[in-house]
């Protein structure tokens, strides 16, 4: 199977009406979208998708803002695409991040950077998880894309 990742567009993205051009991003690399929804995060599963920052200062204010408005879940899927889909969303503080990069090209703020994408194979299996039965996640099969050769 592909490697697999969890991308999230969130609610400054969803408001922002930026949802086309976040998934364009990963569509152009060649990147295969096998499950999406749309939906409001509520405060049990902000907490559960960010349990690595419940330490953090800011764990309160992003589960917050997570859980605020709805967001776009999505199971992504191509070759290498945990580290790939890290260098297309740019770097965290969408301030720092550079141009060509989703936060780099769509905001320049620090905590409200639009996207969330798995940063390993572990928590992209946890996080799918969290969002997505496995019954919810299809596949496209190539081998007899009519279209292809058409
Ligand atoms: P990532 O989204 O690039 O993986 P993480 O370090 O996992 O970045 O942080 C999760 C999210 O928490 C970030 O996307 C950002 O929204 C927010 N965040 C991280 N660090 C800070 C901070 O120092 N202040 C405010 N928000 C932060
Ligand atoms: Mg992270």
């Amino acid at each position: 199977m592909p490697e697999q990742t969890l991308i999230i567009i969130k609610p400054d993205a969803m408001q922002r009406s930026l949802a086309g051009k976040i998934i364009s991003r990963f569509e152009e690399k060649g990147f295969q979208i096998v499950a999406s929804k749309v939906m409001v995060v509520s405060d049990a599963l902000a907490a559960k998708h960010y349990a690595v920052h419940k330490d953090k200062d800011f764990f309160e204010g992003l589960c917050k803002n997570f859980s605020s408005s709805a967001i776009m879940a999505m199971v992504w899927q191509g070759n290498n695409i945990i580290e790939l889909s890290r260098k297309i969303m740019g770097a965290t503080f969408a301030q720092d991040a550079k141009p060509g990069t989703i936060r780099g090209d769509f905001s320049c703020t620090k905590g409200f950077n639009l996207v969330h994408g798995s940063d390993s194979l572990e928590s992209a299996k946890y996080e799918i998880a969290l969002y997505f039965d496995e019954n919810e996640i299809a596949d496209y099969d190539l081998s007899n894309a009519r279209w292809l050769n058409d």
